[in-house]
């Protein structure tokens, strides 16, 4: 498959700096070599530049950096429709906010080939937050909301050219949930799978039913990890740490099931922060993570074709 390696390197929305030093740390890892041995195609897009930001003013006064995210998120939709033409394009980040980018770019590319987009958005949080309702501010918690056409964004994001159905989201490993973005949930009809529900039922059949969703729709599937997925112990460099998150295997086997099912069309790395890390122990973890779900196996397993674009 031909994959193209697209740098955001956004620090704005999340708490703390740092993450704008995550593609350069997940270069370093050896993400595209690691993919070049599993016989992809790659080609490296280097980084999105931020367009010059616009004054935008809101109401909710604890907005951080609204201009600037504004912004970058007008340059990375661009970026991700342009990039998923005819590649696989994964996203390194920088903070959760550039997914508000990549999800609208590739919504915009699926409507246009006829294909229903959906998404696995695999968190600690949801980031449903809208502008009015984020109570940190900090605009890593409002990608989601955006990207499925929650109200309240127009004149302060870009125009959203396409929503994606809040039935073809699936949120996966929740454990820090605010209570606005609960009630949102429920009321949109996201499918949620907090980490009680991975506890009871094992990781595999949520999944698996999730894929099974998109697969009978002929769906692309976009896949949106954040660092704080995993569990703190096994990945430290992330600003916002949370107990009781995906183990390794857990997070391994999505990432296999992930390419067995051969639906994957466009990924996100996103809230590495390099500054928190512990040599390189977290970004190597998330290349390891990338190779799984592009291939990589412990022992040869049946193969599915691929299904084309
Ligand atoms: C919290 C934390 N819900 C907020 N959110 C995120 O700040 O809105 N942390 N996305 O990573
Ligand atoms: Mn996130
Ligand atoms: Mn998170
Ligand atoms: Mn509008």
């Amino acid at each position: 498959m031909r994959c193209r390696i697209v740098g955001a390197p956004v620090q704005d929305g999340a708490g703390r700096m740092g993450c704008e030093m995550g593609p350069s740390a997940l270069r370093t890892a050896g993400l595209v070599s690691v993919l070049s041995e599993l016989g992809h195609e790659v080609e490296d897009w280097g980084a999105v530049q931020a367009a010059p930001a616009r004054a935008v003013v809101h109401g909710n006064l604890a907005l951080k950096a609204l201009p600037e995210i504004s912004a970058w998120t007008a340059a990375i939709a661009e970026t991700a429709y342009t990039a998923s033409r005819d590649a696989m394009p994964i996203f390194l980040g920088g903070d959760h906010v550039i997914s508000a980018g990549t999800v609208s770019g590739i919504a915009r590319r699926a409507a246009e080939r006829g294909r229903p987009l959906f998404v696995l958005w695999l968190d600690a949080h949801p980031d449903f937050h809208t502008l009015d309702t984020t109570v940190s501010g900090n605009l890593h918690g409002v990608p989601l909301a955006y990207a499925s056409g929650r109200p309240g964004f127009d004149g302060y994001f870009p125009d959203l050219p396409v929503a994606v159905d809040p039935s073809r989201i699936c949120v996966m490993g929740l454990r820090s949930v605010d209570p606005a973005e609960r009630r949102a949930l429920n009321e949109a009809g996201v499918t949620v799978h907090d980490m009680r529900t991975i506890d009871e039922h094992g990781i595999a059949p949520l999944l698996r039913a999730f894929l099974a969703l998109v697969e009978k729709a002929n769906g692309l599937l976009h896949v949106s990890l954040d660092v704080d997925f995993l569990d703190p112990s096994i990945a430290p460099a992330v600003g916002t740490t949370v107990p009781g998150g995906a183990t390794f295997r857990e997070a391994h086997l999505v990432m296999e099931m992930l390419s067995d099912s051969v639906l994957v069309s466009s990924l996100d790395l996103v809230e590495l922060n390099p500054f928190l890390d512990e040599r390189g122990r977290t970004a190597t973890l998330m290349v390891d993570l990338t190779a799984s779900l592009m291939g990589r196996r412990i022992m040869d397993r049946p193969t599915r074709s691929h299904s084309g674009s």
